[in-house]
């Protein structure tokens, strides 16, 4: 540990840490889920982090934020009612209000600490709140998806933690069955899952548990955020039966969007989405194969 720095110790990634230079540290408190710090870094801005992982930092949330929301969101027409499940920090929240067709934003994120100190440290981030469409849950995903009638929601994204501590059921196969039930037939889930260079194990357990349960597309998809492990995290996006779903080429495109006048995407564009599905060939070996 070097001082004055933040260094990411996890078992989930042995032998490696990423650091960044602290100017500030503004906020350690201790929630009922976990541990909760603000830091001002010297080159990525403010800096989440929960139980010792980075979150998000104030320079690189857009390419996690809309990657996870418009892969999704621009590959099914018409979306109207969307289920965030985490994201309290309302990034995600701030994404998905750029389509005018949605009428419904649910997110059920199972910690008030980190929406509250989103607000006060995150603006750009929680502006996502603002939005009248928008309902928070304060809860456990898996409980609130369980009670969720059979197909409520368009599109179902799961903004969760790594699978050590709070989100460890958002990445098994009962959880996975509970979205698949609370989406219409041809609704689409996209969830974090981690990284191709640190998590093959845990990318294919889900890949198999996927192509089990969700009976339209099931595929995975990978984008560069240079302060998550490894520098990369995925996303898994499935499909339930009905109208079919090509993940590969959105067709409802948002680059064109009125959102872009008042906030421009600052990553996401319709070829970045279609490229972020090409797989390196040691991935590709792997996910063909489940
Ligand atoms: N958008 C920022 C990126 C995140 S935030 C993940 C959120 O999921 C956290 O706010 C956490 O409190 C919430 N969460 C964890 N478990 C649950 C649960 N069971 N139900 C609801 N919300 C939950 C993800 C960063 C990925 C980091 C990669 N290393």
């Amino acid at each position: 540990v070097i001082p004055g720095w933040f260094s990411e110790i996890s078992p989930m990634w042995p032998g490696e840490a990423h650091s960044l230079k602290i100017e500030k540290i503004l906020f350690q408190g201790k929630s009922d889920y976990q541990d909760v710090m603000v830091f001002q870094s010297s080159t990525y801005g403010k800096v989440l982090v929960l139980d010792g992982v980075i979150q998000l930092t104030e320079r690189d949330e857009c390419a996690y934020q809309e990657m996870i929301t418009h892969l999704p969101l621009c590959s099914i027409p018409n979306p109207t009612k969307v289920l965030v499940i985490g994201g309290g920090d309302g990034g995600v929240l701030r994404e998905v209000a750029r389509y005018s067709s949605i009428e419904q934003i649910d997110i059920c994120e199972i910690d008030k600490m980190v929406v509250d100190v989103s607000k006060q440290f995150f603006p750009a981030v929680a502006v996502g709140y603002e939005d009248p469409r928008v309902t928070l849950h304060v809860g456990d995903g898996v409980a609130f998806l369980k009670a969720v009638p059979a197909g409520t929601y368009d599109a179902v994204i799961v903004d969760s933690s790594d699978p050590i501590g709070p989100a460890q059921e958002l990445f098994e196969k009962p959880f996975f069955q509970t979205v698949a039930n609370a989406l219409r037939p041809g609704g689409v889930v996209c969830t974090q899952a981690e990284s191709i260079w640190l998590h093959m194990h845990i990318i294919e357990d889900i890949v198999a548990n996927c192509r089990q349960i969700f009976k339209g597309s099931v595929n995975y998809a990978w984008t560069t955020v240079p302060t998550y492990p490894s520098g990369v995290i995925g996303f898994m996006l499935c499909s339930t039966e009905g109208p079919a779903v090509d993940f590969k080429h959105p067709v409802n495109p948002i680059d064109a969007n009125d959102s872009q006048k008042s906030r421009p995407l600052k990553f996401y564009n319709s070829e970045i989405h279609t490229a972020a599905f090409c797989l390196p060939s040691f991935a590709k070996k792997v996910i063909d194969a489940k």
